[in-house]
């Protein structure tokens, strides 16, 4: 049997790759090596040096290419690394639309590194595709797409947004670091690239920062690879290897992750304490449908404003919980739980995040695996107490 018509869960664990050449180890080894001897110049067993490609690196990027549905993969020291390099393929006058609400660290790198090279980003609440089609004009070279946003939960419909950046010659990409490939496929549903944060559910144990890039064109992913050659924000072999072994069990961890979310999500929907919780899974979502379209469930990452919206009592909740850690990130395998404006989009001005609905009493939680009931007790002792 082909590795490409293995179904999802198998190519997690076979996706792209094969026993190492060397002794036939079964994961491959951390080739801590910076280069490769030569026995003549140019006469290598395919690697030279460890910025241009690494064994272990490679094993990663093929296996994100396998659990993508995409024809190359491309592997960088963090997810913004791999932002830089998309990026990067524009010229200056280019412009860029975005979604409104995203990471802050997503925003400040288009703001506040590339607008001074002369490009321009719009970013227009995506909900509603006819926003996107509204700011086109003939310098729009890019469309920037995370679906669900962080930390919002928005569902942007990545058929629709495919169909318009088609119809106009636009690149399109998706940030699917919230989704993951086990809930959506973004190069099936048209999308040109898509990117991960690897640091959260692809590594899924808290233990790496790593981006990725999966891409299905040949001459996109030589634009992609020349990119990140010349511009040299790669990852290293340890953090490689840590990725590649956290995608062997990305779909259980997802499905406890799902079901886990789920739980939380309706227990703090039924919370007489709880002003608003956001979740695609409620099917008084803005956008449920498009989300039961195109996600097959819909995960674990939560928002919620406690009632009256007021800061300190969000605040007081936050420093309450004893399970949930207070930390940046998500997507690992222990829930987390972050007060978004002060933390991961406090590089938002305080206006544009407020547009979005992150406001200074916003809570977000990143479901973790363990037992539910223990999450839900934690979640209760620091909203009642
Ligand atoms: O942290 P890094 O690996 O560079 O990835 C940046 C990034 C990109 N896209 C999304 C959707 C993200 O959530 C992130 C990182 N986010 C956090 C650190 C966070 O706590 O939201």
């Amino acid at each position: 049997m082909s590795k490409k018509e293995l179904r999802f869960n198998s190519k997690t664990i076979h996706g792209g790759q094969s026993p190492d050449k060397a002794y036939g180890a079964v994961m491959p080894p951390i080739y801590q090596t910076s280069t490769f001897a030569q026995s003549t110049p140019g006469g290598h067993q395919g690697f030279e040096y460890s910025r241009s490609a690494n064994p272990t690196r490679t094993a990663l990027e093929n296996s994100l290419a396998s659990i993508e549905n995409g024809n190359y993969g491309l592997a960088f020291g963090s997810g913004l690394a791999a932002m830089d390099a998309v990026i990067k393929l524009l010229d200056p006058g280019d412009e860029v639309i975005s979604t409104n609400d995203l990471y802050g660290g997503s925003y400040r790198i288009f703001k506040k590194i590339f607008e001074k090279y002369g490009i321009v980003f719009h970013f227009v609440g995506m909900q509603d595709v006819g926003k996107i089609a509204a700011q086109i004009n003939k310098n729009t070279k890019l469309i920037w797409v995370e679906t669900p946003t962080n930390p919002m939960m928005n569902v942007i419909d990545i058929k629709a947004v495919s169909q318009l950046a088609k119809k106009h010659n636009i690149l399109f990409a998706v940030d699917n670091t919230f989704a993951t490939p086990y809930l959506q496929q973004p190069l099936d549903m048209g999308a040109d690239i898509v990117m991960h944060s690897a640091t959260k559910y692809l590594g899924g144990h808290s233990d790496v920062v790593l981006g990725a890039l999966v891409v299905k064109d040949k001459e996109l992913a030589d634009r992609l690879y020349f990119i990140q050659n010349a511009s040299g924000a790669v990852c290293g072999p340890m953090d490689s290897f840590l990725v590649l072994r956290g995608i062997k069990t990305l779909h259980v961890r997802m499905q406890r992750h799902c079901e886990n979310g789920k739980a939380v999500a309706e227990f703090l929907a039924k919370h007489p304490k709880i002003e608003k919780v956001y979740w695609p899974g409620f099917t008084d979502h803005p956008n449920h449908l498009v989300a039961k379209d195109q996600m097959s469930d819909f995960g674990g990452m939560i928002s919620f404003v406690p009632k009256g919206a007021d800061y300190h009592t969000a605040i007081k909740i936050v420093e309450r919980l004893q399970l949930f850690t207070l930390a940046e990130s998500l997507g690992g395998v222990e829930s987390l739980a972050g007060h978004p404006a002060s933390m991961t989009h406090a590089s938002i001005p305080k206006e544009e995040r407020e547009k979005s609905g992150v406001v200074d009493a916003l809570i977000r939680l990143s479901v973790g695996i363990e037992d539910v009931e223990d999450l839900i007790e934690d979640l209760r002792q620091a909203i009642e107490e």
